[in-house]
């Protein structure tokens, strides 16, 4: 593979920034609310895209299995369309400014707010063994991975809201304490996608799609054959009744409509009409169609992408590079603002 130098972006583009963990296998609700944001953001800013694999590590996990799945999610990143000579795409603890971040800033961040986080405390629950310390301090580390390259943007689910609300009180405390009100650290925006921030479970439509919540039946993974899409959204648990509408009491109907939406990049409302007349039967056959469209391109690219690992490791130390620079100069200024290290 041979990769463009990431040309400098003017200064009035905006920047973006996200990052997706290298665990389990990626799923539709990944897709929808994060990835395929992260590749329409291309055409709208200056985008910087991590795999945070330093996240990865604060739950039971295996060192061998992680590198796997770190090069999975690189390739399905790129199959999906991310493309180095248009954004900076990098791991990140090849950036060792995100964890000095994370040491400064947890200095302006409350202790008590990371513990009432509600991932936290679902993580916490569902841990069997031990619960470390860097469960508690993840958020402080996505907010440095954000903050240190002042992005304005950060694309993700609605899963994430309450992590971004910590991250713009941690910028704001920052430049209040340290910079006199200037914001030294930018006070980023969550972008949530207009459909799709929240795909349920199919067989839990009142519980979001998840890597480690969701059963295998539930969950459609980006890399699955088009049988098994069609099989597990053929059998998606579906609401008494017989309408194909959006109501609170259809929450499988619901997501159902919300997926079609997504998938076709259109309205909720555009899908009811369509299908005002039809059964369950005949929606969930578009749907599962729509689906397994939306995603062969990506599983049929991923394969060559995913067999050149070391086309991989060199388009990541690219990108790693890049975004040091800039992570580099906001660390001089953190630390020179905090008062740590020589002056100057
Ligand atoms: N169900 C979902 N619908 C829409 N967006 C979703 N995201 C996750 N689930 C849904 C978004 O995916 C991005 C990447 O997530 P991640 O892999 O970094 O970790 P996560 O948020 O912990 O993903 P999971 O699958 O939900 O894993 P667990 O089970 O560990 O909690 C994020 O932007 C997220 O919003």
């Amino acid at each position: 593979m041979a990769w463009r130098p990431v040309a400098a972006a003017p200064l009035s583009v905006v920047r973006i920034f996200s990052g997706i963990q290298p665990t389990g296998r990626k799923h539709l609700g990944n897709y929808i609310g994060a990835i395929a944001q992260y590749v329409s953001s291309q055409e709208r800013g200056e985008g910087i895209f991590c795999i945070v694999d330093l996240h990865a590590i604060t739950v039971a996990y295996d060192p061998a299995e992680l590198r796997e799945r770190l090069y999975d999610t690189t390739a399905i990143l790129l199959a999906a369309g991310l493309d180095p000579s248009r954004c900076i795409l990098f791991r990140q603890s090849d950036v060792h400014e995100h964890t000095e971040l994370t040491w400064l800033l947890s200095s302006v961040t409350e202790l008590g707010r990371l513990q009432r986080m509600h991932q936290f405390r679902d993580k916490e629950l569902a841990q069997r063994e031990l619960v470390s310390a860097g469960l508690l301090i993840y958020p402080v580390l996505q907010a440095a991975d954000v903050l240190a390259y002042r992005a304005e943007e950060v694309p993700v689910g609605e899963d994430q809201r309450e992590h971004l609300e910590l991250m713009r009180d941690v910028a704001r405390r920052f430049n209040s304490r340290f910079a006199g009100g200037e914001e030294v650290l930018v006070v980023p925006e969550h972008r949530i996608p207009p459909v799709g921030a929240r795909i349920m479970d199919l067989q839990e439509p009142t519980r979001k799609m998840s890597t480690t919540g969701s059963s295998e039946q539930g969950t459609v993974y980006v890399l699955d054959e088009p049988k098994t899409i069609e099989k597990k959204i053929k059998s998606a648990v579906t609401d008494s009744g017989s309408e194909v509408r959006i109501a609170e009491d259809k929450p499988g109907i619901t997501n159902l409509i919300e997926i079609l939406a997504a998938v076709r990049g259109s309205e909720r409302a555009a899908v009811e009409a369509e299908f005002a007349e039809a059964r369950y039967g005949d929606f969930k056959g578009a749907v599962a169609d729509a689906v397994v469209e939306y995603l062969s391109p990506v599983r049929e690219r991923f394969q060559a992408l995913r067999a050149d690992e070391a086309g991989l490791e060199r388009m990541l130390g690219q990108g790693a590079e890049r975004a040091r620079e800039i992570a580099a100069g906001t660390l001089s200024e953190v630390r020179e603002r905090m008062g740590v290290g020589p002056p100057g």
